[in-house]
């Protein structure tokens, strides 16, 4: 990818028009088509199984490129954290390696989205299931640039996992929560590595083999 022009995306070519026709942001819900969302960003979505690498990737991305990452799964755990009203339906979920309600997810995904002054977003962990691309759309108004997937087996990606959950604290770093979210991973989430597959728009990579830095040298020129 291209580094965005900021005189094209969001910058001061769209804000200049969001001030000279400020009844467009008014009427935007009655024609979205004719009225089309303003602040547009660029957005990726970083899929790939539990463990595969999607967190420390995008932490390398946001360091070279200077990207907002927003990881669902982490917007979810702040969530939990809070004490919020849907605190423990969420951490039900989580625990079981279930998709949490997509409602739920896309209006976080859509607040982070809106308060983030990047005009490139990685969003790291989302689409989880084929619902939640309809949901996205419809909230956020459009889709993604392109998918970047991770490719691991399932049994380096335990190793991975239980590995970490020695120190991480995470609900689901369990060999019982992470073989229900490889079920998860395969039954819901690869179809919709398969359906923007279909459209042309995945870049693939195989984070089984190499450190983070080996992996990444095959994830950056996909970026550029
Ligand atoms: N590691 C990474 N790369 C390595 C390498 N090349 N060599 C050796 N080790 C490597 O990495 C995992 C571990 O592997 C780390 O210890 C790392 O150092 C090491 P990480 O980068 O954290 O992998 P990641 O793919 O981010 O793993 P994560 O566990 O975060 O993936 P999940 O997809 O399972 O978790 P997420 O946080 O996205 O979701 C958790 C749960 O939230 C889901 O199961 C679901 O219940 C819920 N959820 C939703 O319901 N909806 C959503 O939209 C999102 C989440
Ligand atoms: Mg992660």
């Amino acid at each position: 990818m291209s580094q965005p022009n900021p005189a094209v995306e969001g910058g001061s070519s769209e804000k200049a028009n969001d001030t000279q026709a400020p009844s467009a942001g008014c009427l935007s819900w009655l024609c979205p088509s004719f009225f089309p969302a303003t602040n547009k960003k660029r957005i990726v979505f970083v899929l790939g199984g539990p463990g595969s690498g999607k967190g420390t990737q995008c932490a390398k991305l946001v360091e070279t490129f200077k990207y907002k990452h927003l990881s669902a799964g982490d917007l979810l755990r702040a969530e939990v954290a809070s004490g919020s009203a849907t605190a423990d339906l969420i951490n039900g979920y989580i625990t079981e390696g279930q998709i949490v309600p997509s409602e739920i997810t896309v209006a976080l995904l859509k607040k982070a989205i809106d308060k983030s002054s990047e005009s490139v977003v990685l969003v790291d962990g989302f689409p989880r299931a084929l619902d939640q691309i309809d949901e996205f759309l419809a909230i956020v108004g459009y889709d993604c640039d392109f998918v970047l997937f991770f490719d691991c087996n399932e049994e380096l990606l335990t190793q991975r996992l239980l590995k970490r959950g020695e120190t991480s604290g995470r609900a689901d770093d369990n060999l019982e929560s992470i073989q229900k979210r490889f079920l998860t991973f395969r039954n819901q989430s690869y179809p919709v590595v398969e359906k923007y597959e279909a459209l042309g728009k995945v870049k693939r990579v195989d984070s089984s083999v190499g450190t983070p830095d080996e992996v990444f040298a095959k994830v950056s020129p996909l970026f550029s």
